[in-house]
């Protein structure tokens, strides 16, 4: 029997480095970065500040531990954060709010991913003796438990001005802030001006195999430097991969349109098949979250079904599985998806 080929839609995360990042990384300048004498970092760093229209930027090597940086650099033990109640800070980073930097952290049900900016005013906290210092409000764009929704420009505006108003900076979880930009046809710096520091995936849609950006004023970068230090996250010849993420910057950026037109043409054909259904409104990036109640089938049991036809993917509510499209998924391989899934659900047990 032919062994079928495995189409990955688990996340973006598992893109691996183009050939010509394979080739950057084999030829990169290196050095020690804890002695900021990697020129390829150096490189990277300046490229990114300036793509993100920020002061200054660090590279880091996890997404998490950007925002966890970020997070502690921004606060002082006892404050409070505020975030959308999906929030990848709040949901899926261990309590590192919590943990590392002693805050804690109070939520807000968003629409779509987007906070109402009334209920962000409301919850910032009054001067009080009783009271913690609301400190931070962190925002996520692209928003992910969401399905990959972009938050407005003019909610992160709004949200930018009540934050600041009480006296709290924002950080900006971009982790997918480029398919944000891409979706929303403009430059990047028009969504990170709303925000005082932003942290975005180089290791999700742009291809690196490892790594993550903080981005912000000068001074902030060099708390963030120091408490990536603490964290054991100073590398050395940090150069190897980051020559992949100036390949991402650079050259990886504009192609993200093709996973966003894929997503939709996933949706589309989904959509079609009885007992899934996916809300058209929710696909705006590279995520499709496809609903399986009326298959009468959960996500777990649905997810299983397709991982032994080769379709892979991540069930993340109860009847909802989360599909995503990416550099190492073509429009061929969404339609074969699309022609297995078919088959699978009709054929169902
Ligand atoms: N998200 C991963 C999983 O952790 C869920 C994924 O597959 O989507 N912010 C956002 C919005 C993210 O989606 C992620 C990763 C991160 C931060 C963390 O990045 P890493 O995985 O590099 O620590």
């Amino acid at each position: 029997m032919p062994e079928v080929k495995i189409i990955d839609f688990r996340s973006d995360t598992v893109t691996r480095p183009t050939q010509e990042m394979r080739e950057a990384m084999y030829r990169a300048e290196v050095g020690d970065d804890v002695y900021g004498d990697d020129p390829t970092v150096n490189k990277l760093e300046e490229i990114a500040a300036l793509k993100v229209g920020k002061e200054a930027a660090v590279f880091v090597p996890t997404g998490t531990m950007g925002n966890q940086t970020a997070v502690m650099a921004w606060t002082s033990r006892g404050d409070e954060i505020i975030l959308e109640e999906q929030a990848h800070i709040y949901m899926y980073e261990v309590g590192g709010p919590a943990v590392l930097s002693g805050v804690q952290m109070r939520t807000i049900r968003g629409r779509l991913g987007a906070m109402d900016p009334a209920e962000v005013k409301a919850a910032i906290r009054a001067k009080n003796i009783h009271f913690p210092r609301t400190s931070l409000v962190c925002i996520e764009n692209t928003h992910n438990r969401s399905g990959g929704c972009i938050v407005p420009l003019e909610n992160m505006k709004a949200i930018y001005e009540v934050a600041h108003d009480g006296g709290a900076n924002v950080h900006l979880d971009g982790a997918r802030v480029f398919n944000a930009a891409i979706g929303l046809g403009v430059d990047v710096k028009e969504i990170t001006r709303y925000a005082d520091s932003v942290q975005f995936c180089l290791s999700k849609g742009l291809c690196s195999p490892i790594g993550s950006i903080v981005a912000g004023p000068k001074d902030f970068i060099e708390r963030v430097r120091k408490c990536r230090k603490l964290l054991g996250g100073g590398m050395r010849q940090a150069g190897i991969v980051a020559a992949a993420g100036i390949i991402s910057l650079t050259k990886m950026v504009d192609r993200l349109a093709e996973d966003h037109a894929n997503a939709k043409l996933l949706a589309e054909g989904l959509n079609r098949i009885p007992g899934l259904k996916v809300d058209m409104e929710t696909v705006q990036t590279n995520m499709v979250a496809v609903h399986t109640r009326e298959l009468g089938m959960d996500g777990p049991v649905f997810q299983q079904l397709m991982r032994s036809r080769g379709v892979w993917f991540n069930a993340d509510l109860p009847y909802r599985v989360r599909m995503v499209t990416h550099n190492d998924v073509t429009r061929a391989d969404v339609e074969e998806a699309l022609v297995r899934i078919t088959e699978a659900v009709k054929n169902r047990p």
